[in-house]
């Protein structure tokens, strides 16, 4: 059977599924998406996803046309009706069609999509030897140009930086912001670990607060680990014990190497192994009680 996909309130089979040549979210990248796992047939962290959903739309004046209970109700019926198990959902919002040009009120109807389908993930070996990382020439997004907090359609900038990792035999680009400070890697955010203590940017280093960061961030504190969030240069990954980066597909993976320099002995170190294992069992669990909302 294909593929449902769930757009604008219905369920269609995947082929069926499609937003117009004028949709701005095509035309311009106007519009903000969410990426969210899932995990024994559970939306982990939906809530999460669903207010920083609503967050990137109010602040590029997107209004969406359900109210957030309602999505994440669509969210689960999707992912149901799949039968999807361990997979991938990814919501989407776009202005909608219009007539040519920026204005949005040449817009009317936002699309909403929410697809539930399988993802691509770094093989379980990555998660042993640790990636290998060198920083893009691509700096990330100036917050006042365009706020990485952010989600949104546009992922250029992080696409340029990515092609600069690839390009260099990399498995992720280490982005800078404008200041010369380390932002965010192009699709995960960075921690580092010295001395026992975890260090990771702040938000207005100018990076997408991801999800993933903040689960690991009470994960680690949970355990007793001091987390600082701090502005962080290349020096201090260069020098530190140990690094890892977060996302939602990426989990928590170690990073052993940045621009030529091993970090540490090079190999995944003992708090990203335990932050990863008890990452885990936080996807087996389904998420933290006190998030059980939706
Ligand atoms: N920084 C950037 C720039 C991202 O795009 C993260 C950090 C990590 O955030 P979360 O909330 O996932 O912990 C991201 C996440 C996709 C896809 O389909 C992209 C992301 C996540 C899931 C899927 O390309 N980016």
């Amino acid at each position: 059977m294909s593929i449902q996909v769930h757009i604008n309130g219905s369920l269609v089979p995947k082929e069926q599924a499609m937003v117009s040549v004028y949709d701005h979210g095509l035309l311009y990248g106007d519009g903000v998406f969410e990426g969210i796992r899932v995990y024994g047939g559970k939306v982990f962290l939906l809530e999460e996803h669903i207010d920083r959903l609503y967050e990137s739309a109010r602040a590029i004046r997107l209004e969406i046309p359900v109210d957030a209970p309602k999505l994440a109700a669509q969210v689960k019926e999707v992912v149901e009706a799949n039968g999807l198990d361990d997979g991938y959902v990814r919501l989407v919002i776009t202005r909608g069609a219009g007539y040519l040009g920026l204005d949005i009120r040449k817009t009317s109807h936002p699309q909403v999509i929410i697809i539930a389908d399988t993802i691509t993930l770094y093989p379980a070996e990555t998660y042993e030897t640790g990636l290998l990382v060198v920083t893009a020439s691509t700096i990330r997004n100036h917050p006042g140009a365009l706020s990485p907090r952010i989600k949104s359609l546009n992922y250029l900038n992080n696409i340029l930086a990515k092609i600069e990792g690839t390009d260099a035999g990399a498995g992720e680009a280490l982005m800078l912001n404008a200041r010369g400070e380390v932002a965010e890697c192009t699709g995960d955010n960075i921690f580092v670990v010295r001395n026992g203590i975890i260090r990771t940017p702040p938000t207005d280093a100018g990076i997408l607060e991801g999800v993933t960061r903040n689960a690991v961030i009470r994960l680690a504190r949970e355990a007793g680990i001091t987390v600082e969030e701090t502005p962080l240069v290349r020096h201090d990954i260069y020098i530190a014990d140990e690094c890892f980066l977060t996302g939602t597909a990426a989990e928590v993976i170690p990073m052993v190497s940045l621009d030529g320099r091993l970090i540490g002995d090079g190999t995944p170190g003992p708090i990203t192994r335990d932050l990863l294992a008890s990452f885990r069992e936080l996807t087996r669990r389904g998420g933290w009680e006190d998030a059980e909302s939706t």
